[in-house]
């Protein structure tokens, strides 16, 4: 087998697979990650070990764009005990604040320790001698001690996207000191922020047995680094669709499809309860209440994009926020005139920054969020500093992003009051604001963030 001196570990491939019958072969995959490590992996002819996303499909490794694909193979048990079991119904709703009920099975968690001990091998005979391996989330948390027996001489680093709980909560997970040994595998262990990085560190020390000094982590003989690495945007990929000609035609017809003059708040989100979409708009129903003539005028759009529909938590979020738009609708919308436009679906790239533009207010108000990216996007492609950015204390996003409005997500009131405000915001203040956070988002974008985690890694 063919050895890379870089390989990025990860629960999916960097590519999807075309539809069948149409078109064979494979397309690279949307969103951030991708983007920001596809051209180092490219750069250093790395490798890139996951799932294709197809179940009980054996596949050999692959190239596509400059890019070694090599896939896992992900039978039906691992996918319903491991990826929807441990993963989804066990560590999602925990790490999130347990805002769902986690669920704790041991037949789930012997599928991912088998699921994850596959991975580890896959990464162990790809990678070259003294290699360096990023394997990224939740989904392959034992990965770095597994690879560390197999592979002793590779460096290892390992990020968390969501965020890490607090030690009375993660003291709930049975299998928490399986957890913290694999994660001590690794040489450093990038969080979102720096609260995640104090409450990992902290259960270490108490379930692991670490000496915590600084950003130093001692396990047995091993100097571990634990810190806060933020993941950001393609900054620059943003801007530019922004400021094409289409785009801004786009955002105009998006605005005279919505009612030529009315005033509009945005919230785009995977389909998720963690996300916090029925109590935002349960805020905005009460905008409505409070002020019916100044916000007659006014209209709500929600993209949800479709997520983990198999789970029971899913279907339910489901089925409150549509009934929440029924409701909305229903009481303020007239013949031909919505308030609420709900989109179960997810719109191509450029489509989603003609919407960011066409929006006076991003109402991003998850109940807990590792970073948030949406939100850093709003900001981004708010080319002209206009625009105002409803942001929850509870998303990371929230510890860069210091002059959005910051929400509390749990108070309907408070963010209908928010909402009020941001609508009555004077110019020179939303814009001073916008300035500052189009500020953050240039310096400390998607590339600095991948080049920041390898250089404290040594790749
Ligand atoms: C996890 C953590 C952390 C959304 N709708 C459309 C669309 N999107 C894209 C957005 C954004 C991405 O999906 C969502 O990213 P988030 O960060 O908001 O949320 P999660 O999916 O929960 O991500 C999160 C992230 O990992 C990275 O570490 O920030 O906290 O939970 O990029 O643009 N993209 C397109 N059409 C849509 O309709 N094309």
């Amino acid at each position: 087998m063919q050895r890379s001196r870089l390989v990025i570990a990860a629960n999916t491939l960097p590519v999807r697979r075309l539809d069948k019958g149409r078109q064979e072969g494979w397309t690279t995959s949307p969103g951030g990650l991708v983007s920001a490590l596809a051209p180092i992996a490219r750069d250093q002819e790395g490798a890139w070990v996951g799932w294709t996303g197809e179940i009980d499909v054996d596949r050999e490794p692959f190239v596509h764009e400059g890019i070694r694909n090599i896939p896992v193979k992900v039978s039906l048990a691992d996918y319903e005990n491991s990826y929807e079991g441990v993963c989804n119904r066990t560590l999602w709703p925990l790490y999130h604040d347990a805002v769902g009920e986690p669920e704790y099975h041991r037949h789930w968690w012997r599928q991912y320790v088998d699921l994850n001990a596959r991975f580890a091998e896959t990464v162990a005979s790809v990678t070259s001698a003294n290699g360096v391996v990023w394997v990224q989330d939740y989904h392959l948390q034992l990965v770095p001690a597994m690879l560390r027996d197999l592979r002793p001489d590779v460096r290892i680093g390992f990020f968390l996207h969501i965020p890490f709980p607090p030690e009375d909560l993660y003291d709930r997970l049975p299998w928490r000191t399986e957890v913290l040994h694999g994660l001590l595998g690794a040489d450093v262990v990038g969080l979102q922020t720096r609260s995640d990085t104090r409450n990992f560190m902290r259960v270490t020390v108490r379930h692991a047995g670490t000496k915590a000094s600084g950003n130093t982590l001692q396990y047995g003989n091993r100097d571990i680094k634990a810190a806060a690495y933020p993941i950001s945007i393609d900054t620059d990929r943003i801007e530019h669709v922004a400021a094409d000609p289409a785009i801004l035609e786009q955002t105009k017809t998006f605005r005279k499809q919505l009612g030529g003059g009315r005033r509009m708040i945005l919230g785009v989100d995977r389909l998720d309860y963690t996300k916090g979409i029925d109590l935002r708009l349960k805020a905005f129903h009460q905008l409505l209440e409070d002020w019916p003539d100044a916000y007659r005028e006014t209209v709500f759009v929600q993209l949800a994009v479709p997520s983990r529909e198999r789970i029971a938590e899913y279907q339910t979020v489901r089925s409150h926020v549509e009934e929440l738009v029924g409701q909305i609708n229903g009481r303020y919308g007239e013949i031909g005139i919505a308030v609420v436009h709900y989109l179960r679906r997810s719109l191509p790239f450029e489509e989603l920054v003609a919407m960011y533009r066409a929006a006076d207010i991003m109402a991003v108000t998850p109940l807990c969020d590792g970073m948030n990216l949406v939100a850093k996007e709003y900001v981004a492609a708010r080319l002209d500093d206009t625009g105002v950015l409803l942001l929850s204390e509870f998303a990371g996003a929230a510890a860069e992003l210091r002059t959005a409005i910051h929400v509390n997500p749990h108070d309907v009131n408070g963010m209908a009051d928010a909402m009020h405000r941001a609508f009555h915001m004077p110019e020179a203040e939303s814009k001073r604001r916008m300035r500052a956070m189009r500020r953050v988002v240039r310096k400390h974008t998607i590339h600095a963030w991948a080049r920041a985690f390898l250089d404290d890694l040594g790749g």
